[in-house]
């Protein structure tokens, strides 16, 4: 992987794992943009990262499709065959933000695949590719009228857990696909997809956590009820407080699809001293899953007392599928100690948990609480 790395990443990095490769790109060059530079996209690997030659590839469509095919990267970009589609999507891990989760209950989650997040599991491109509702159209469509079915995404990756390997394999329900929400992509930010996010061709699945979106596809396989696969099954669930890693069941767990409403603070960070004249400024993103948007950011200067909202103009563009950056001035008289926090509210009227406590999930995915920030103030 790290020849990929120095290719395709940008020099400064945060390498969250070696290996499997996981980084995102520092806090505040991530929000100078609305999107993402491909170097700077954050990286969410299981294993290494396959070497396949595009000359050589193609993919099979199999499984519950009244006519199975294999497509090579020609077919699905003749645009004789299938429309072109480009949406800017967000693509946001659910373990963005654990390392708060980690220092709030050190111990829980899963050493091996956790990584520890902080605020840069996130990012912003315009994605080129057809929709996977038009290449299962040419495939003859579903069996049963699509009812109940699944669409298994395999990725050619492979990964270790506990001594046994596997490939990366996930599943999406065909409601999802029937909206033209699930994209087959070639192409992040008018390049082709680097190797490193899954070149030559990956699913890109508008609103809903990372993991769906499988990189190095090779296989589409429609089948009844979502994927069987580990990745689908024991990973990415949501577990009530009452569930540790003492009695966890996988069946217990919800199986996270859709993103919450969530924010983050990337500038000021963590500890930093500042020195103003009764104002800081901050700057963040602000993203909701399932098709909702944000509609209103605000911070707070005192932990969460008083809350002042960001002017609607300081949020960047709207899109159904992406993040909106906003900044503001906050005006601050107090020196000293302060924590700063955000919170965000998406179109539904959805809005974050106060503190990290006050969502527990063991397995630490999804840490969508309050972002706060502690800050030395000197007016
Ligand atoms: N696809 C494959 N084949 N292998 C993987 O390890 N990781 C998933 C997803 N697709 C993964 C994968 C996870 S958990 C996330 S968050 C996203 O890819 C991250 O995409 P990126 O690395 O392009 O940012
Ligand atoms: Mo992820």
């Amino acid at each position: 992987s790290w020849e990929y790395v120095q290719k395709e990443k940008a020099p400064d990095m945060i390498h969250v794992l070696q290996f499997p490769y996981n980084g995102e790109p520092p806090r505040d060059r991530l929000v100078e943009t609305e999107i993402t530079r491909n170097e700077d996209f954050f990286v969410r690997n299981h294993g290494g990262i396959p070497e396949i030659d595009p000359a050589e590839y193609s993919f099979d469509i199999d499984g519950l499709v009244n006519n199975p095919k294999k497509l090579t990267l020609a077919d699905l970009q003749n645009e004789k065959l299938f429309p072109r589609q480009t949406n800017v999507v967000s693509l946001q891990c659910s373990g963005t933000r654990r390392i708060e989760q980690i220092h709030e209950y050190p111990g829980d989650g899963d050493e091996l695949i956790n990584a520890p997040w902080g605020e840069g599991a996130i990012g912003t491109a315009r994605w080129t590719g057809v929709s996977l509702k038009k290449v299962i159209k040419y495939c003859g469509g579903l069996k049963d009228n699509g009812e109940n079915i699944h669409l298994e995404f395999y990725g050619a990756d492979t990964y270790f857990k506990k001594g046994k390997v596997y490939n990366y394999v996930v599943s999406v329900p065909w409601r999802k696909v029937k909206l033209n929400e699930v994209l087959l992509a070639w192409e992040m930010n008018g390049k082709p997809l680097p190797r490193i996010h899954g070149f030559p061709l990956r699913t890109v699945v508008f609103g809903y956590i990372g993991a769906r979106s499988c990189k190095w596809l090779y296989r589409i396989k429609a089948i009844k009820g979502p994927s069987l696969a580990p990745v689908q099954m024991k990973e990415y669930l949501y577990y009530t407080p009452q569930v540790g890693k003492q009695n966890a069941m996988y069946s217990n767990g919800f199986s996270i699809q859709d993103m919450p409403v969530s924010s983050a603070i990337m500038k000021p960070i963590n500890m930093q001293q500042i020195i103003h004249d009764g104002s800081i400024k901050m700057r963040g993103w602000a993203y909701s899953g399932g098709g909702r948007w944000p509609v209103r950011v605000e911070v707070s200067g005192d932990g969460g007392s008083i809350w002042y909202e960001v002017p609607y103009e300081n949020l960047s563009n709207k899109y159904y599928h992406a993040w909106r950056l906003w900044e503001i001035d906050l005006p601050v008289d107090a020196e000293g100690w302060l924590e700063l926090c955000v919170r965000t509210w998406d179109n539904a009227l959805n809005t974050q948990p106060t503190y990290v406590r006050s969502a527990w999930n063991f397995d630490l995915h999804v840490t969508s609480s309050c972002h706060r920030v502690k800050i030395y103030s000197i007016n």
